[in-house]
């Protein structure tokens, strides 16, 4: 009787032994796992580009824990059981209760063993005491049998269709039971479960045990199962089944694995962080954004060479009436700057080789503003970094055609053919944005005529009346809209770069000027202070006296003006208001950032309408792939070295990767609101030419592009100040 009362204290302990240690286990794995997916990166607390890994392993160590745990649970009952029987055993049998005291002396001696080897060991101890018992007395209890099934993981089986059932056995299992629950129903009545199939953790119920089956006893059954490759899911195969079915590929991992180009993402994401980056965090940056420009490149060149513009979705090329490669001739300075050298003579070789063609035969249907700015600015800027004489020679080419359909008061039509946009006038901008290009020609050239038919311009507009130094889009009819954006934008932007572009000489001091009233009208009555403590720039509609009325609508085009005002606070004639317009230029500056960061997709709107940031008065929610928050940022980061407009390019670069990317470049996107992937099959010619480059200046410190030797054209193309510029 000794043995028996000794007994059952030690065992308990011993299985409570067991427990503590497996668990603790488990427990120290899984807080190990924890501790590296928060370890630090530079830059701040942040996950690090492991921890989609690291997060796996936890989630697969807690489900091991679950197991273990059900484990535990199964091996108390086996215990109970045994108990049972051992005492059933002892008061028929003498050798019996010796035969099991042996088994639990087994148990005793092997904690160690236990904790590590999990199942294995306690279900062979279970299968020796089963024999032994079973073999004494067959009136005995049955307790449950160990069963071993061969998993296939990540496999899910279908049935064929009309054959046989899929019938849910039991849901937050596991494996081990899954397999049990198999062998169990095959035991009842044989063939019924030919595979069990245990859903993952994401399916829903979880871990569910589907027993499929049904077929009939043929052991071929097994290959008529038809196996899907599914992440988490796991196949059990009873005991005695045929030979297995052979599984598909691994499914991939939707948390860790996805897209080659998402995994590249979740890297990037480490190099995020204000403040100084390690130059090789730096560098990586850069090579990053280079390598978005060569992505865009490539696609072009690969499905729209020697057309005007990608459709990155279809991957197809079309023209757009420009019909002379425009996304080519845009790209060429962007390709040099980023040192794609090659890319760049075999763009400038094609140049060669059509251009002259192309030019002659314009289509009277094309815009002549956007002619002068991508093309003609994309010739300029390119000769003017390469010094390769043929692309000048295009460009004087594109000059002469373009200069003739300005008329004799420097007044450019809206195309070649002469008539009126969109609005229904000559706009201020079509005539305003000009006069870089062409007085970049004559000085390399050293012919006259292209400066002095566009510099009238100025004169006309002097002559009219204004709106506290701003004038409305339709400048001829002098009231109506008056905004920093479309149709108005570029010819307040030229004011200050033209000055700046003849050396800021006395002579010109007018473009100064009227560059300075124009600021104080913006100042006046289109920047506006909202409630939530952002500074908006709408537009004005002016009555043609004296009344303007504020518009609360900022364009993204609008957030050049951060730069425009940074140039002129940098000019010695700007000192005196330099603190007030740099704190202004941040402002609106910001308040472009907010339009990106306030949306779930991290990308800024077309407009914002209502000063509501979160766009619930905003109707045009497209990203057309616009440059201008990116450039006001570059501007502001040149001027004022604060690293947090690089770090807004940065965020502004990741977010693009993730949202605009596709296999064929980069597509716009219909809702910057709504993380449902919608594109606008369209990659217009100024995302490589102004919107990586202004991201990719951003991250590069040491370039050379430096805003006391170039100023840019509104198309970003960088075109020496006259006096460091080749002339003839
Ligand atoms: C560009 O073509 C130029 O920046 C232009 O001045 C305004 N709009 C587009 C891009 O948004």
């Amino acid at each position: 009787m000794q043995p028996s009362s000794g007994f059952l204290p030690r065992r308990a302990v011993c299985w409570a032994f067991v427990a503590a240690f497996g668990l603790t286990w488990a427990v120290v794995l899984i807080l190990t796992g924890q501790q590296l997916l928060v370890q630090d990166v530079p830059g701040g607390h942040k996950p690090n580009y492991e921890a989609a890994g690291l997060q796996i392993k936890v989630t697969s160590l807690e489900s091991e824990l679950a197991t273990a745990r059900e484990d535990l649970a199964n091996k108390d009952r086996l215990v109970a059981i045994l108990q049972q029987q051992l005492a059933t055993a002892r008061s028929t049998s003498g050798d019996s209760a010796q035969q099991a005291k042996s088994g639990t002396r087994l148990l005793e001696s092997r904690p160690d063993e236990t904790a590590q080897s999990g199942s294995g060991w306690l279900q062979q101890m279970g299968s020796s005491l089963r024999g032994s018992l079973a073999g004494q007395r067959n009136e005995l209890p049955r307790y449950p049998p160990v069963h071993k099934c061969d998993f296939q993981l990540h496999v899910d089986y279908r049935l064929p269709a009309g054959s046989g059932s899929e019938d849910l056995a039991q849901s937050g299992v596991s494996q081990e039971t899954c397999c049990a629950l198999c062998a169990d129903k095959n035991e009842q009545h044989p063939g019924s479960c030919l595979v069990a199939v245990l859903s993952s953790e994401e399916d829903v119920p979880a871990r569910s045990c589907w027993i499929k089956g049904g077929l009939g006893r043929d052991p071929g059954s097994l290959s008529s199962l038809k196996s899907v490759s599914k992440h988490g899911v796991t196949a059990c195969f009873p005991p005695g089944h045929g030979s297995l079915p052979t599984t598909p590929p691994p499914a991939p991992d939707p948390k860790i694995e996805g897209t080659d180009h998402e995994r590249d993402v979740a890297k990037l994401q480490e190099l995020s962080g204000v403040g100084p980056l390690s130059a090789s965090m730096q560098q990586q940056r850069l090579d990053a954004v280079r390598e978005a420009i060569r992505h865009a490149w490539t696609a072009y060149k690969k499905h729209a060479w020697g057309m005007d513009e990608l459709n990155p979705v279809a991957g197809r090329g079309r023209n757009r009436n420009f019909n002379h490669a425009v996304t080519l001739v845009d790209s060429l300075d962007t390709l040099w700057i980023a040192g794609l050298k090659d890319e760049f003579h075999e763009a400038k070789t094609w140049a060669v080789e059509n251009l002259g063609n192309k030019f002659q035969t314009l289509a009277g249907s094309v815009s002549v503003f956007e002619t002068t700015i991508r093309s003609l600015g994309g010739l300029l800027s390119a000769y003017d970094l390469s010094r390769e004489k043929v692309l000048l020679d295009l460009a004087v080419h594109l000059g002469r055609r373009i200069l003739s359909s300005v008329n004799g008061q420097g007044v450019t039509p809206y195309t070649f053919s002469g008539g009126r946009g969109g609005m229904g006038c000559n706009s201020l901008a079509e005539s305003g944005t000009i006069q870089l290009e062409m007085r970049y020609l004559s000085h390399v050239t050293g012919d006259k005529s292209f400066e002095a038919k566009v510099m009238q311009f100025y004169d006309i507009v002097r002559r009219l009346r204004n709106f506290d130094g701003l004038w409305p889009n339709c400048y001829g009819s002098q009231r109506g809209k008056i905004t920093m954006g479309a149709d108005g934008d570029s010819f307040y932007e030229y004011l200050i770069k033209v000055f700046i572009q003849g050396g800021r000489k006395e002579s010109e001091s007018f473009l100064w000027s009227m560059y300075d009233e124009a600021v104080k009208g913006m100042e006046k009555h289109m920047v506006h202070k909202a409630s939530d403590g952002l500074t908006y720039l709408g537009t004005v509609s002016w009555d043609g006296n004296s009344k303007g009325v504020y518009v609360p609508e900022m364009e993204h085009l609008t957030c050049f003006v951060p730069g425009w005002l940074a140039l002129g606070a940098h000019s010695p004639q700007g000192a005196e208001t330099r603190i007030p317009r740099m704190e202004l230029a941040d402002s609106i500056a910001t308040t472009c950032w907010k339009m990106y960061e306030s949306q779930p997709t991290g990308i800024g709107p077309e407009r914002v309408k209502g000063e509501k940031m979160d766009l619930s008065a905003t109707n045009t929610r497209e990203y057309i792939l616009r440059p201008e928050a990116a450039e006001g940022w570059w501007y502001m980061s040149e001027f004022t070295q604060d690293p947090k407009y690089r770090d807004w390019g940065w965020k502004t670069f990741l977010a693009f990767e993730k949202w605009l990317w596709v296999p064929n470049g980069y597509a716009s996107y219909q809702d910057v609101t709504n993380t449902n992937k919608k594109y606008i099959d369209r990659m217009e010619s100024f995302f490589i030419a102004e919107t990586l480059k202004y991201l990719y200046l951003l991250q590069d410190a040491s370039h050379t592009m430096k805003l006391d030797r170039y100023v840019f054209n509104t198309e970003a193309h960088p075109l020496s100040i006259l006096e460091f510029a080749p002339h003839s």
